[in-house]
């Protein structure tokens, strides 16, 4: 989708590789240009105004003001369009993405965790299923309190900072906070969802352009907010699956000694299914930043 964003464009906005974002643009284009013309016109009825009006032409105030009613349809006609962009436009657009989640199978599911200064991604791994997470299970090599006992758990995923998605898929990320509000936002894909601690609330997004994103936090949420940032790549399929079956194989190791401990003992190594991307800090310190 090409579209005419002149002012978007010099604002800096990065391109959009999300296959609704093209709506979104139309309307930030749009109200900078409402905006701006908006700008132009008040302050040129204000200038004509102060020159029309000087006090060495009009020395006697007239109290009985404006008779005509231009100023009346002005404002209404100002309403009106604003009315027209909200109730016409944004939240027809805010509705699609709130309550017209895919129902596909095909589409791929991720649960994405903020935390003081990372964000974290649990895949549920070739089973399709989700493993148990206990947030008392939460340690520095488990972020997300993965439960090694739950079979579910064993094929699972978790990686820090860096989520790979395939192109041309629906990607349903269910977002949440281990601690602050943070807020998980994808600029080059036009959305963003606060995450809210004892909350998991769910948002979608198709992305139709392969290459690297930035997934930045959108709340100020500490002294390391600045840094918490993360990657996006979209993948082609091929890339996808090459990428889950290294993550894969990067976990397997250390899965066969954790599963045979018994319940409630600590693990002795890193948590199965816990894989830092290359060059990841080897600790997190809550609270820290
Ligand atoms: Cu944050």
């Amino acid at each position: 989708m090409t579209s005419l964003a002149l002012i978007n464009e010099f604002l800096g906005q990065p391109p959009n590789v999300s296959e609704h974002g093209y709506q979104i643009d139309h309307i930030i284009e749009f109200c900078h240009w409402f905006m701006g013309a908006l700008f132009i016109g008040w302050w040129a009825y204000f200038i004509y105004v102060l020159i029309r009006f000087r006090k060495s032409r009009h020395p006697v105030a007239n109290h009985e003001g404006v008779t005509s009613g231009i100023s009346t349809h002005l404002e209404f006609a100002v309403v009106l369009i604003e009315g027209v962009l909200l109730i016409g436009f944004a939240i027809p657009l805010w509705s699609q993405r709130v309550n017209a989640f895919p129902n596909d199978k095909n589409a791929i599911v991720v649960h994405a965790v903020g935390q003081q200064f990372n964000w974290n991604f649990h895949l549920p791994g070739p089973d399709g299923v989700f493993g148990r997470r206990d947030l008392s299970l939460v340690s520095n090599s488990n972020p997300l309190g993965l439960d090694s006992n739950d079979p579910h758990s064993k094929d699972d995923l978790v990686v820090l900072g860096e989520l790979h998605v395939p192109v041309n898929r629906n990607v349903v990320v269910d977002v949440s906070s281990k601690d602050v509000i943070h807020n998980f936002a994808l600029p080059n894909l036009r959305i963003a969802q606060d995450a809210i601690p004892g909350e998991i609330i769910p948002m979608w997004f198709k992305p139709i352009k392969t290459g690297s994103y930035d997934i930045v936090c959108g709340q100020l949420c500490g002294l390391g907010h600045y840094a918490m940032k993360g990657t996006l790549v979209v993948d082609t399929p091929a890339d996808y699956q090459a990428w889950l079956k290294e993550r894969a194989e990067l976990a397997a190791p250390a899965a066969p000694a954790a599963l045979q401990r018994p319940p409630g003992e600590p693990a002795p190594g890193p948590t199965p299914g816990t894989v830092p991307p290359p060059g990841a800090p080897k600790t997190e310190k809550p609270g820290g930043g």
